[in-house]
């Protein structure tokens, strides 16, 4: 079996093969991180989540002495919850995500403060790959690199699965899916009909107001997208969700000089039901965007683009929260 030095963290990996490395990192680094299944796919694949449950003792018994002075109920710390790969093409995405966990981790123990002070500060929840089925037919020789749904229902090519960014109890059925099961936005029978919706929707819901905020990572176009997405009006939040928005993006443009697009999903791209990034606003989660990483034109990104888009999401995430904690 591969040990943990063996995992190419620049490359574009199987679906088996990032969840071994969450595993690994939580028996390398168990009071730090920890991994979670949260669920199985139709195909009976798991889904693997990893938490960075580490507390630094000071700050935590701050926290705790500040949530008794303000009369709160718990001094637990904010959670984020990131996700990629809901839709199986979309490869620099679970890549990026997969990154960004290898780099808070390592940046924690090489004394980078940056990042040590944003997993002292947040609890993040990461799910790299929250469509394995999908995934996996894509990554396979025998598969169709452009799959986009999920993998219920296998039967004709196009008409599996389900497009999961459609399939959120949130506006579900509205504009921009789709009744037709062989459409590429198939926006399933029900809300949250499938499991993989199903289980992330759950695993948030359990942690139903402890959420700070909430991204999902996609491809492509360099957009950061907020709710609402099943229309053009804007959300009550609109402004705050903007400027939070326009802090991610300076802090990555600080970095390569890319720049990112910020706007409301129904304004800026198109009208889209039953996304994710909505239903989480919809639950009571302050602030979700939807990313879409890299715009090289094509889902097909070189692997060298996974670094540098690592390291200025990292850079924007700084910034991010900067910015929230100072208004
Ligand atoms: N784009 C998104 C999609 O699901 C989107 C766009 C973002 C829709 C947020 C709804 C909400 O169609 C890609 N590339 O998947
Ligand atoms: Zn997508």
């Amino acid at each position: 079996k591969r040990s943990l030095g063996e995992f190419d963290i620049t490359a574009y990996n199987s679906h088996e093969s990032v969840n071994d490395y969450l595993d690994e990192l939580s028996i390398s680094y168990p009071d730090l991180v920890t991994t979670k299944i949260i669920g199985y796919t139709h195909q009976n694949r798991s889904i693997k989540i990893l938490i960075n449950t580490h507390i630094d003792s000071a700050m935590y018994v701050n926290s705790l002495l500040l949530a008794q002075i303000n009369n709160q109920k718990s001094g637990a710390k904010p959670k984020v919850f990131i996700d990629g790969g809901q839709h199986a093409r979309e490869w620099i995405s679970p890549a990026v995500v997969t990154h960004m966990i290898h780099q808070l981790i390592s940046g924690y123990y090489k004394g980078d403060d940056r990042l040590r002070s944003l997993v002292t500060k947040y609890e993040f929840h990461m799910l790299p790959i929250l469509n394995p089925d999908g995934y996996v037919y894509s990554y396979s020789d025998h598969g169709i690199r452009l799959w986009r749904k999920n993998m219920n229902n296998v039967t004709t090519t196009n008409c599996t699965g389900v497009d999961l960014n459609r399939n959120w109890d949130f506006h579900w059925a509205g504009r921009g899916g789709s009744r037709d099961e062989c459409s590429i936005v198939y926006q399933g029978q029900s809300a949250f009909s499938e499991k993989e919706t199903k289980a992330t929707s759950d695993y948030i819901l359990s942690y139903q107001g402890q959420w700070h905020s909430y991204f999902s990572f996609h491809s492509f176009g360099q957009l950061i997208l907020f709710p609402y997405s099943h229309t053009a009006a804007p959300n009550p939040d609109y402004e705050k969700h903007r400027s939070a928005a326009k802090s991610l993006a300076a802090g990555i443009k600080s970095v390569n000089n890319r720049r990112y697009t910020v706007g409301a999903v129904g304004m800026i791209l198109y009208e889209a039901s039953g996304s994710s990034e909505s239903w989480a606003y919809s639950i009571g989660v302050p602030y979700s965007y939807t990313l879409e990483l890299p715009d090289l034109f094509t889902f097909v990104v070189p692997t060298d683009v996974i670094e540098p888009t690592a390291n200025e999401l990292l850079q924007g995430l700084v910034e991010y929260f900067q910015l929230i904690e100072e208004e």
